[in-house]
């Protein structure tokens, strides 16, 4: 991929960066390590595939930017991809869009997210974790999001409450 082909404010994008409902995102190392999980996940969206984009920052180009062109789009859901290099600039994201967006849902998921307890500070202000493997979970999960919208109570059978979020295994 050409990266200049494909900037949404700066910041690499796969999708639909008109009006999406649920933005994927990372931190990546470098651009030249692209999101493999992300892409999973996008593909494997169904009917809200176009619906949906992703956008990738890295750490050099600093988490402010990235939150930036995740609010002006105003998606309802925001889902993070957490992994060990990228665990502090996923936590000043949240924080960042925690107070841009009170109302957005965030679903924290990656291997960052999969292992560490969930009391873990990194959860803080997350609304959903999922475990593992999503590529068939997330698409359900958005469409309960979509159609119960909050309360998280009625998300019920999707997982149970751990320390400030749901949490799906
Ligand atoms: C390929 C790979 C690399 C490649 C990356 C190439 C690339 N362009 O992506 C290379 C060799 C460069 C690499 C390097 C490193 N890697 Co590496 N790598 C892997 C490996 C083997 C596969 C990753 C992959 O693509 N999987 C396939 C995709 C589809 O799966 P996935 O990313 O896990 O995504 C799924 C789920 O996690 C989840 N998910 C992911 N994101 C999200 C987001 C949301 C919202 C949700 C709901 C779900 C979700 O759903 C996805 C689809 O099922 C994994 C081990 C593994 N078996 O997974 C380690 C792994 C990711 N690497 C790891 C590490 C530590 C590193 C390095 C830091 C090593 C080092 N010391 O330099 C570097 C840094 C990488 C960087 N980005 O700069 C660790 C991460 C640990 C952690 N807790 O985060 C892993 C897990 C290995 C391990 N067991 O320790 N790596």
């Amino acid at each position: 991929m050409n990266p200049d082909s494909s900037l949404y404010q700066g910041i690499p994008r796969v999708g639909n960066t008109i009006d999406p409902i649920l933005v994927l995102v990372s931190v990546n190392a470098g651009y030249i390590h692209g999101n493999l999980g992300l892409r999973y996940l996008l593909a494997n969206l169904g009917e809200l595939e176009p619906r949906a984009c992703i956008l990738e920052g890295t750490r050099r180009l600093g988490v402010p930017a990235l939150a930036a062109a995740i609010i002006s789009l105003a998606p309802r859901i925001v889902g993070i991809s957490v992994s060990i290099w990228n665990h502090k600039e996923s936590r000043e994201l949240v924080a960042a869009l925690r107070v841009a967006m009170p109302e957005v849902w965030i679903i924290f998921g990656g291997p960052e997210a999969s292992y560490l307890p969930e009391d873990h500070p990194l959860f803080e202000n997350v609304d959903v974790l999922l475990r593992g493997e999503a590529d068939l979970a997330l698409g359900p999960l958005v469409r309960e999001l979509l159609d119960q919208g909050r309360p998280l109570v009625g998300c019920q059978g999707w997982g149970f409450e751990c320390g400030t979020c749901l949490c799906r295994t």
